[in-house]
């Protein structure tokens, strides 16, 4: 009966009966999601109908920064704005026109490293560098634009065309916008970016970004405002979308350049260093400039008086005075958030939904909650080097050669109960069981192309025998040919309840089935190191905006470059050891970079998802809906905005657009009516007199 149960399934799965071995169950489809509507609906609109570059006839400041033109401490605001500001369109401002005050109390989890983002530093997330960096395309508003108009939308980078042959992009900047500190923002910086960041091998820019992010892409500056990147390959239009936020968002050159080594800079260690954590007022191109910095305390940042962006009426934006960024957990996030204290959170930790839905639903509660798409998942990844990455003992190496080996990679998944798993984290519609790859729900998800191997404890030990893997000791674990106890280490990102949650339950799970795992929780930094230099056997990872929207990061889909993959990297010469079916990954991936018709691209990633969930390349876990909490006080708060889809909520709320009425404004400021001053002044914040 078992037999022809398997043999029946895998007809239906085209998948010839023949490769499907007697003793393991038929792999299969994914069962539906329960259903679970987002609440909120995006309006959708064109990226047009967002913003457009202009000159207006007349701009306006808070009262308060008139006083520092006055004590002759910042020029004219006309002199600060570029030629044709970014200009917000008061019709998609959901609450329309702003005012100026108040503040945004974020609570964030990370902590700042220091200021040099290009150097890899990290901003401690949660929103600092989203709101500090600007970079040449926008992606995060990208969930309320029509599908037929979706594209990057345009940022620093106001224009761009192909040419015929599509091997050049030009690229034309805004004209006339200055860093936070009044210098001019130019190709100087894009050009500093790109060939001694990205190109520079001892460079490495904190999400990664390399050569193939880029296409393999020659820079060249044509002027001030214009610069072009020439492809072997026609119309690599994902490049545009690799012009957002993590990766092309140029840092002020006229600070930076100074500190490299190329120029004049003692080394590469000491231009990573070179704008620690207590360097304030580092020069951005966002709203919001670091003024002060208490260590696990708080983070605040109060206007950039440059800003380069205007609403209709030529309010010169931010129309929030002040950021602030408590240096807590991801957990206290939330739990600030609803109770008020902070103004923002993505929930996205389902343990804390039951008592957040709960708070929230309470007339009084000062927070609104809006559930998003499910487009919150996790996945387990096996390290599947085998010429050295993360230079490897030679137990680690026999581990990572039975990851190289499917019928282990099986055992895995057969061994998982992921419906155990997101129950573990929360009860009801919320999660779904997540074979791992493109997401269900997301435009490019194909059921009929997503292989699924079920939890069924009886097949994952006949794939573990499959591997060559046995209990010979007799003590319920399965031992290495001819040695101990197989002991696999498993890194996850201890800074989140629902990373260890699931973590514990794989190495429970696992036991189940005999393999011995170990957790290695780490935090931070710490974790994001360990991640990216290969030190670990598995890793389980809260996966990236790819396997989401797929036409975000493109690259990072497969390892099509020696640093685009999180589980399979080059050796300390650069050399990917690819498996036939990642080899099937990276191609389909780059001929998807390189296609322009819509129907190739659908099929592309049909296949794509087929070799992926076939061949198990990311072991999914669980994928669940995020909400958006958000302190009711906040007007211009667009419909639907999902916590992440092409980036996070941080981004997709448009912050320089969001505003608090007058008569709602509450007396939170911890530097009021002040601005930044000058690059490493360690005074703080300056008055107008
Ligand atoms: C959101 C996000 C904004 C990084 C980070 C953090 C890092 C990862 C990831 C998320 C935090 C919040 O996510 O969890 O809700 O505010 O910051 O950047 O997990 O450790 O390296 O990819 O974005």
């Amino acid at each position: 009966m078992k037999i022809q149960r398997v043999a029946l399934a895998a007809l239906l799965l085209g998948v010839s009966a023949v490769a499907v071995r007697a003793d393991v169950m038929a792999p299969t489809t994914p069962p539906d999601a329960p259903k679970f509507d987002a609440q909120g609906t995006p309006v959708f609109v064109n990226r047009s109908d967002i913003y457009e570059y202009k000159a207006l006839p007349a701009y306006n400041e808070p009262e308060w920064v008139k006083a520092f033109e006055t004590a002759g401490k910042l020029p004219p605001l006309a002199e600060r704005l570029p030629k044709e500001p970014l200009v917000y369109k008061t019709a998609n401002e959901p609450d329309g026109t702003g005012v100026y005050g108040d503040v945004m109390r974020h609570v964030i989890g990370g902590r700042p490293e220091g200021w040099n983002f290009w150097a890899g530093q990290s901003y401690g997330w949660g929103g600092i560098d989203i709101g500090l960096v600007e970079c040449l395309t926008r992606t995060g508003p990208l969930f309320e634009v029509n599908s037929s108009d979706l594209q990057p939308m345009p940022n620093l980078a106001k224009a761009w065309e192909w040419s015929e042959d599509g091997k050049t992009l030009t690229v034309h900047l805004i004209e006339g916008a200055k860093w936070s500190d009044g210098a001019p923002f130019t190709t100087a910086d894009t050009e500093f970016y790109y060939n001694d960041v990205v190109m520079d091998k001892d460079v490495t820019p904190l999400m990664g970004a390399s050569e193939a992010t880029y296409a393999n892409g020659v820079y060249k500056n044509v002027d001030d405002y214009t610069f072009t990147l020439t492809f072997d390959t026609a119309f690599p239009e994902s490049v545009l979308y690799n012009f957002a936020y993590g990766n092309f968002c140029p840092g002020p050159s006229h600070i930076l350049k100074p500190q490299h080594p190329k120029y004049g800079g003692k080394d590469y260690q000491s231009f990573h260093d070179a704008f620690p954590s207590d360097y304030m007022n580092f020069p951005v191109m966002g709203g919001w400039v670091v003024v002060e910095h208490r260590p696990d305390d708080v983070v605040v940042l109060r206007r950039n008086p440059y800003y380069w962006k205007v609403d209709e009426a030529g309010n010169q934006l931010p129309y929030l005075d002040e950021m602030q960024y408590r240096l807590s957990t991801w957990g206290d996030r939330d739990v600030q958030a609803v109770a008020g204290t902070g103004d923002f959170s993505n929930l996205e930790q389902a343990e804390n939904y039951v008592e957040s839905l709960k708070k929230a639903a309470d007339p009084a509660s000062p927070a609104k909650l809006a559930f998003g798409p499910r487009t919150i998942g996790y996945s387990l990844f096996p390290n599947l080097s085998g010429n050295g990455w993360g230079e490897p003992t030679a137990d680690q190496q026999a581990i990572r050669d039975l990851n190289r080996n499917l019928d282990f990679r099986k055992a895995i998944s057969y061994g998982l109960d992921r419906q155990r798993l997101g129950d573990s984290l929360v009860k009801g519609p919320f999660t779904a069981i997540y074979p791992g790859g493109l997401y269900d729900g997301t435009s490019y998800y194909d059921k009929a192309s997503t292989v699924y191997y079920p939890f069924d404890t009886a097949s994952a030990k006949a794939e573990l025998e499959a591997a060559g893997l046995k209990d010979s000791d007799g003590n319920g674990f399965v031992n290495v040919a001819g040695g101990g106890d197989l002991n696999v280490t498993l890194l996850t990102q201890s800074d989140y309840a629902t990373d260890k949650n699931l973590a514990e339950g794989v190495v429970a799970m696992m036991g189940d089935i005999g393999v011995k795992v170990t957790l290695n929780a780490l935090t931070g930094k710490d974790f994001d190191n360990a991640r990216d230099s290969g030190k670990f056997d598995w890793i389980i990872i809260r996966n990236g905006t790819e396997l989401i929207t797929v036409v975000q990061n493109t690259a990072n889909l497969a390892p099509t470059g020696p640093t685009t993959s999180n589980h399979h990297k080059g050796n300390g010469k650069g050399e990917l050891d690819l498996l036939p079916y990642e080899q099937d990954l990276v191609d389909t991936v780059n001929k998807f970079i390189a296609s322009r018709d819509p129907a190739e691209r659908s099929d592309l990633m049909k296949h794509y998802q087929n070799v992926y969930t076939t061949n198990l390349d990311g072991i999914g876990l669980t994928a669940y809906p995020g909400a958006l909490i958000i302190n009711k006080r906040f007007s211009n708060i667009p419909a639907g905005a999902p916590i992440f889809m092409y980036n996070w909520a941080e981004d997709n709320i448009i912050r320089e657009r969001v505003f608090v009425a007058k008569d709602k404004q509450i007396s939170a400021e911890l530097h009021p009516n002040t601005l930044p001053g000058a690059p490493g002044d360690k005074g703080g914040p300056i008055s107008a007199n």
